[in-house]
């Protein structure tokens, strides 16, 4: 397994860091109405996600004890950019997620030695970051300001990477970029059907949700599988028929917080 080549750098990953859900879990932000968490139910969930990391993928995962100080700590990913090179600490939109950066950035210094960070007046969350081989696209989102963009797009570009922006701030029902998009390698892209028509995606093959389908557009390629939601059957098709090994995950408790498969985890890969 190697990290060295740019296009599969997205998806083979040897650890993942995760957080257990706070007692407070339902105190987060969220913008849907699908009913309030059952904690029991949240942690069952969380569990079958962890074992899925560790069992099928083979990844060595990293478990964060739960902080009750962030109710929204779980959604891990958004705290920081990972590659195999180096990390990013973010500096995350919402206020009350501040806190989420400093809580997690020990953890990120024992795996990797060259840290970034995203400063004043820059905002971003990881969950806007899609890394897509040599290429990352950047959401500019209620979340990710210009600025953010900005500074992340450079630390990318003087290494090596290519940045493209992509605001997704007159788009309706969308927190972040990765919400609506995800590379699964291979030189493809899942998305909304909003999406399709943008040019910066022309050379990716697209395999558009239906909109009632448009949760599970967050999906996650690691390794030879890929983690998608449990029970959106036409996306599942699409991606069974072009050869992949699929993981459903039941995603409920943690869709009522806006969050999807690939908030709750940060995956990287280390050379043994
Ligand atoms: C929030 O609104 O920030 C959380 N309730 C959900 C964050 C989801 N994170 C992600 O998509 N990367």
């Amino acid at each position: 397994m190697s990290s060295e080549n740019p296009m599969e750098s997205s998806y083979t990953f040897t650890h993942a860091i995760v957080r257990i859900p706070g007692t407070n879990f339902a105190e987060g932000l969220t913008s849907v109405d699908f009913g309030i968490p059952d904690y029991p139910t949240v942690r069952l969930q969380h569990s079958a996600y962890i074992a899925a990391l560790k069992t099928a993928c083979g990844l060595q995962v990293t478990v964060l004890p739960a902080d009750d100080s962030y109710p929204d700590g779980t959604f891990v990913e958004d705290t920081a950019i990972v590659t195999p090179h180096f990390a990013v600490m973010t500096r995350p939109g919402a206020a009350s997620r501040a806190g989420e950066v400093s809580a997690m950035e020990d953890t990120i210094r024992a795996h990797f030695q060259t840290v970034y960070s995203i400063t004043e007046p820059g905002t971003l969350d990881g969950g806007d970051i899609c890394d897509a081989g040599d290429t990352f696209f950047i959401g500019i989102s209620h979340r990710t300001n210009e600025e953010g963009a900005h500074q992340l797009a450079s630390i990318l570009e003087s290494n090596g990477y290519r940045a493209v922006m992509v605001d997704i701030r007159g788009m309706k029902n969308i927190l972040h970029l990765k919400s609506g998009i995800a590379y699964i390698g291979d030189q493809r892209l899942v998305m909304w059907q909003d999406f399709a028509e943008m040019a910066c995606f022309n050379d990716y093959e697209k395999i558009i949700t239906l909109p009632e389908e448009n949760y599970a557009a967050n999906c996650i390629r690691i390794n030879e599988h890929i983690l998608i939601p449990a029970d959106y059957d036409h996306l599942a098709d699409q991606l069974e028929t072009r050869g992949y090994s699929l993981i459903p995950l039941v995603m409920e408790e943690f869709q009522k917080m806006d969050g999807g498969l690939s908030c709750l985890s940060l995956r990287f890969f280390k050379e043994p």
